[in-house]
């Protein structure tokens, strides 16, 4: 059972008109005509027009969003056709139990989904959100809805449809640890770090993380002063009260590490990818942010703040420039502003 219209666990919430755009930014340069297709176990594979696709009956459709680095936007209007009319269309072989989604972007994009989950829930695809014709940044002309997952499952850009009897694992999947599942009130976020005890042991005694990839990693409480990180990927890293003084994140990939109640002081994080980090109650006195992208941050907790404790520590040498705040829900900016204003 999937709550329409509230919040999963540990997302915020984010108002109109404010839609960050996450991922790639634009088609792939190609002069042809958009066309899309459905191919793989199907009786009738075929392929139609983007003018094709949009004079099939419309419906619009009323679908919160999730995106993994926690922030949500409740109840927006999307325009399209339900994807089942363009699957059944194509009459899947009894064979076909997955499909796999491919972009009409650089990388190819991909992400897929099992048949019975996309009829299920409805997944749509769409060209019109909040009575606008997407922009290219938004998956413009046409891209993938699909509610009661994380946004990262939504593709933008659609022009590839694949009917397959297994799972091919798409781009974030496959690639970065992206949960296949996707249910964001499971909270299936990520999957655990792929290195071992021993490994992480060894590699938090050398305090030297630069450009590997510790997804995820444990090292909560660790002792990691003067820490070099930069470039590394630690998405979903725990760093709870580690001591991280003077650490080097510069460029790092700190997308959801925890870093509740961490020493963060002169800590160099330019440029680092912060969205839906946990920087609740952690000491950001002298730490450099300057470029980090913070959509989905966190500073302050609900409880927190409800209880009067303090959030993050800031002084005057905490380096966040406006344009970084900008990203963050009005409550999070609302207390950055304050502690900072002391
Ligand atoms: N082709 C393509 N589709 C994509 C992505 C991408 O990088 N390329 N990013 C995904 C992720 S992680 C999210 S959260 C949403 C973001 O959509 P938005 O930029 O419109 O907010 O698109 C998803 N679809
Ligand atoms: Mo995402």
């Amino acid at each position: 059972m999937t709550p329409e219209h509230s919040l999963p666990p540990r997302q915020q919430l984010i108002h109109a008109p404010r839609w960050p755009v996450v991922g790639e930014r634009s088609a792939r340069n190609d002069a042809s005509p958009w066309t899309i297709s459905v191919t793989g176990l199907a009786r009738t594979p075929f392929q139609i027009t983007l003018a094709e696709l949009q004079a099939l009956p419309a419906r619009e459709r009323t679908i919160d969003i999730h995106c993994v680095t926690r922030w949500s936007r409740l109840g927006m209007r999307f325009r399209g056709i339900d994807l089942e009319v363009l699957l059944k269309r194509a009459v899947p072989l009894d064979s076909a139990r997955f499909a796999s989604f491919v972009a009409r972007s650089q990388r190819g994009h991909s992400t897929s989904l099992p048949l019975d989950v996309v009829y299920k829930l409805n997944a749509m695809v769409v060209w019109e959100a909040e009575d606008l014709a997407l922009s290219e940044e938004h998956g413009g002309p046409v891209r993938m809805v699909v509610p009661g997952k994380y946004f990262y499952k939504s593709l933008k850009w659609l022009e590839r449809i694949e009917l397959l009897a297994e799972d091919r694992l798409g781009y974030w999947e496959a690639d970065a640890g992206y949960h296949n599942g996707a249910d964001p009130w499971n909270e299936e976020r990520y999957f655990a770090s792929s290195i071992s005890k021993q490994e992480a042991a060894t590699l938090i005694a050398s305090r030297d993380f630069r450009g590997r990839d510790l997804r995820g990693i444990q090292a909560n409480r660790r002792d990691l002063r003067g820490l070099k990180a930069a470039g590394a990927l630690l998405r979903d890293a725990h760093f709870a009260e580690a001591t991280l003084q003077e650490a080097d994140f510069q460029g790092a990939n700190l997308s959801n590490a925890h870093f509740r109640d961490a020493d963060l002081r002169d800590a160099d994080l330019r440029s680092a990818d912060l969205e839906g980090a946990d920087l609740s109650g952690a000491d950001l006195r002298g730490a450099d942010l300057r470029g980090a992208s913070l959509f989905g941050a966190t500073f302050v907790t609900m409880e927190m703040a409800s209880q009067g404790t303090a959030g993050a520590r800031l002084d005057s040498r905490t380096r966040i420039p406006l344009e970084a705040l900008e990203a963050l829900t009005d409550e999070q900016r609302a207390y950055v502003l304050a502690v900072q204003a002391k």
